[in-house]
């Protein structure tokens, strides 16, 4: 695994790679060190806990956890972690995401997730608020998002219908 990375993009299944390679196109995008792991709350319970808890000790500054279902992925990772969790419903087959967005949202008070949209625009928008977050300090980051914005702007109001 890589020794620099600052953010880690989880998920519960190899079955959610297809949506979350937009998070990981997103912060390869923005230049972040990253790395990307199939680990689950369920499947690898031990694994997935000693991998994030030694995110923080390695330089990790903030997690992705994406998962479906039973979605306790995320939840599970802000458990074993300090660092900001970045919750992600995928869509599931039976309940439309309902499934894996309640899961992932509704923590208890005291440990928190943030979790976004079901899906695609959950997994872009995850990537992008980890870069937020990293951006607080980082300038040249900040400016690469206030780039983004403009140019997602001008190309929406380039639009002919
Ligand atoms: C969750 O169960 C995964 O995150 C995935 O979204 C869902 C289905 O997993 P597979 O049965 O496709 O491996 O743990």
């Amino acid at each position: 695994m890589p020794a620099n990375s600052l953010v880690v993009v989880m998920m519960g299944s190899k079955s959610d790679w297809d949506v979350m390679r937009q998070a990981d196109e997103v912060l390869t995008k923005f230049g972040i060190p990253h790395e990307c792991r199939v680990l689950s709350a369920h499947r690898t319970p031990k694994e997935t806990a000693e991998y994030v808890s030694g995110a923080e000790a390695r330089g990790v500054e903030v997690i992705i956890a994406a998962a479906g279902g039973a979605a306790h992925l995320a939840g599970v990772c802000a458990a074993h972690t300090i660092l900001p969790v970045l919750g992600v419903p995928m869509e599931s087959a039976s309940l439309k995401g309902l499934d894996s967005l309640l899961s992932t949202v509704q923590m208890p008070a005291g440990i928190p997730v943030g979790t976004l949209a079901i899906g695609p625009a959950g997994a872009r928008n995850a990537a992008l608020l980890a870069v937020a977050i990293l951006a607080t300090s980082r300038p040249d980051l900040r400016k690469k998002l206030h780039d983004f914005r403009a140019e997602q702007s001008a190309k929406v109001l380039k639009e002919t219908l």
